[in-house]
């Protein structure tokens, strides 16, 4: 009998236990269902398949066919010099130095490509081609006109006239389209960094020249055989970074608030009980808000909804999944249904009528799940298709986007009477106030007669506001779902640091609570609690989606232009992290962020063990170039406590730091506040 009992467990399918999975109810609850109907999920096979060690380490070289050459760090590591190297001679630095500079060519790649499709597709708009695009926000397109070097007024007959809006918006969109490939030498937007860090830049000769180049030359620096300095690589993989920070996205962000409006603060719900029962339910997942924004229109157009109520639906309810759900939440009020990890339960839950998806963070296996389901998976870019036979492609083009989304949005529609009589929607909802621009930090924060970042600088000076951290990217599936990421904003908000949020980052902290202004008085320490309380803000502010870390660095930059708190980026209390990192674009981004002058602290771990001493050059040497460096604790509550070290050095080279204990020390304030 227990040898029976023994063959049995030993047969049994190794699967998540959906307590150590997530930290997330609705999402162990449907982890549990999913396991209870034998679908794997994500979690599952987190547990089956174990990561490569050698992967990890950094140290693998598949570029050439003599390899995969392997150059595992000894155990006990390497006593006198390393002589490590693979067939052509590459030593672990160089491989180490390549991967790396690989994965922020692919992120770069990513987020850049997103904003060319928005700068294409602005470029029809202006060209009237795109008839189901606009300029919504005139005053935003005014306000980047000059970095193109676009002329905002005319002179005739000797009197200054504004230009017309049209032509302004052609000029710019011809211009931004040739940021991707120009001749000329300088990226354009770049001159939106504090003077001194383009000076650090400029030095160091890694001002971006046009966001393809940087990427190609990522590519061919990183052949077998062509740059074998880890220090010259770096310098590209730096490069190539900016492209993408401080122009891909940024002109990405920058143009989707001109056409779908700049966001600006607005309360909505989160999580997947936001799906309804008696509704169609279109989930919209991926990252360009090209087909969302025309999704929305379409879905909550009278005629569509009068279809749904004719097939016998209530009305049609849209929820989005990943950055696209940071999109359309920060825009409209669209609620996310779950951020990266949660996109197969938002189908496990028998209620999804169709996912629609666009590019970047979309499982394949959401095509094996959709199988067991009546939903409908619909891929609509062109460079993003699944190939198993269940999933259909709608092919989205800017120039009829509102047919091509009136088909999807039908065929949602369309399927809800398939809908089997297995549906569970969990009923985990939240509530969240989401949707801060640079612009809305400063209206909340930056009191009106200055206009400026003023407030929320004099609130760092005088200690109320430890500093400001943005956290930032992924899930994990080796990691405890949203765990890292909340644990580590409580910790931050418990010390008096205002936290911003975007990607799944966000989706988590909205989740979770943490996105209302309520949560103030129960997760802040004092000084943030008695001015979010005071402003009315949430103590964590959405800034949208991965392309919209652009508005950390620009929010970081006008916090450096409103005074006090020194003359760069890196003089600023502030740290980054992405606390559950997966994806290429992870990198890229903390790339950027590092050569812009932050500290900015990974968690999980990063593939760079292997090659100790590139990883010191990133680990230390960079913050003396560029005045912020990397970082990595797996564990929040040690990650946390990083980055308020990090600002406390800073607070301390401001002088600023007795301000604070001044505002700790003294009783009365603390009692005038309630809170002894
Ligand atoms: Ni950005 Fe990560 Fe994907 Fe968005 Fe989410 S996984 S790097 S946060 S959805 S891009």
């Amino acid at each position: 009998m227990a040898e029976a009992t023994k063959a049995k467990a030993v047969k049994a399918p190794k699967v998540a236990d959906p307590m150590e999975a997530t930290m997330e109810p609705a999402t162990q609850d449907m982890l549990r269902r999913a396991q209870k109907l034998g679908i794997d999920t994500v979690f599952d096979r987190a547990v089956t398949m174990k990561p490569c060690a050698i992967g990890m380490q950094g140290i693998c070289c598949k570029n050439c066919a003599m390899g995969p050459c392997r150059l595992p760090l000894p155990k006990g590591g390497i006593d006198g010099e390393d002589t490590r190297k693979g067939l052509c001679g590459a030593t672990a630095n160089t491989i180490c130095a390549r991967n790396f500079v690989r994965m922020i060519a692919g992120g770069a790649a990513a987020h850049s490509d997103h904003g060319r499709g928005v700068a294409e597709t602005f470029l029809s708009a202006a060209r009237k081609s795109a008839k189901d695009y606009s300029v919504k926000d005139p005053a935003r397109l005014i306000q980047i006109a000059p970095y193109f070097g676009v002329a905002t007024t005319v002179e005739e007959d000797g009197v200054t006239k504004d230009r017309d809006i049209d032509e302004i918006a052609l000029a710019v969109a011809e211009k931004a389209v040739r940021e991707w490939g120009k001749p000329e030498l300088t990226a354009s937007y770049i001159k939106r960094a504090p003077k001194p860090l383009q000076e650090k830049w400029e030095k160091e000769g890694v001002v971006p020249r046009n966001v393809d180049r940087e990427i190609v030359e990522c590519m061919h620096r990183t052949l077998m055989g062509v740059d074998q300095d880890y220090k010259n690589l770096m310098k590209q993989g730096v490069r190539a970074s900016l492209a993408d920070g401080w122009c891909g996205s940024m002109i990405g962000t920058d143009l989707q608030d001109v056409m779908f409006g700049s966001p600006s603060p607005l309360q909505a719900e989160a999580n997947l009980g936001v799906m309804k029962e008696d509704h169609v339910n279109l989930i919209v997942h991926g990252h360009e808000p090209l087909l969302s924004e025309i999704i929305i229109a379409v879905a909550q157009s009278q005629e569509m909804v009068d279809y749904a109520k004719s097939k016998g639906a209530k009305g049609i309810q849209l929820a989005g999944i990943c950055c696209t759900a940071n999109e359309m939440l920060q825009r409209h009020g669209v609620p996310p249904a779950g951020n990266f990890l949660q996109q197969e339960f938002a189908i496990i839950t028998g209620a999804c009528d169709a996912m629609v998806v666009d590019v970047q963070c979309i499982m394949q296996n959401l095509a094996n799940v959709a199988k067991c389901f009546h939903t409908k998976l619909i891929t609509t870019h062109p460079i993003a298709k699944i190939e198993q036979d269940n999933v259909i492609h709608i092919e989205f083009d800017e120039h009829y986007a509102m047919e091509d989304a009136k088909r999807i949005v039908k065929i949602a529609i369309d399927n809800f009477e398939n809908r089997g009589a297995d549906v569970m929607i969990p009923k985990q909802r939240s509530i969240q106030v989401a949707g801060f621009g640079v612009e809305s930090i400063q209206y909340h924060l930056g009191g009106s007669f200055r206009g400026s970042y003023y407030t929320l600088n004099d609130n760092i000076i005088n200690g109320r506001i430890r500093g400001v951290a943005g956290v930032v990217g992924c899930n994990n599936a080796r990691t405890k779902h949203n765990e890292e990421h909340i644990v580590l904003i409580k910790e931050l908000l418990k010390n008096d640091v205002l936290v911003l949020v975007t990607g799944c980052s966000a989706i988590a902290a909205g989740v979770h609570g943490l996105l209302t202004p309520e949560s103030a008085a129960v997760y802040c320490g004092p000084g943030l609690a008695e001015v979010c309380e005071t402003v009315g803000i949430p103590p964590v502010l959405h800034l949208g989606s991965c392309v919209d870390n652009s508005r950390i660095l620009l929010a970081a930059t006008e916090m450096v232009k409103a005074g006090g708190l020194g003359d760069d980026i890196c003089d600023l209390p502030a740290a980054g992290s992405a606390p559950e990192w997966m994806s290429e674009k992870a990198i890229a981004i903390g790339q950027y962020f590092v050569a812009s002058g932050v500290y900015t602290v990974f968690g999980y771990h990063m593939p760079l063990e292997g090659a100790p001493v590139f990883k010191d050059y990133l680990y230390k040497e960079m913050e003396e170039i560029y005045g912020g460096k990397w970082d990595c604790e797996p564990d929040p509550i040690k990650h946390a406590h990083k980055m308020i070290a990090h600002i406390d050095k800073k607070r301390k080279e401001l002088g600023i730091d007795k301000a604070r204990e001044r505002v700790l020390m003294d009783m009365a304030d603390r009692q005038a506040l309630g809170i002894e």
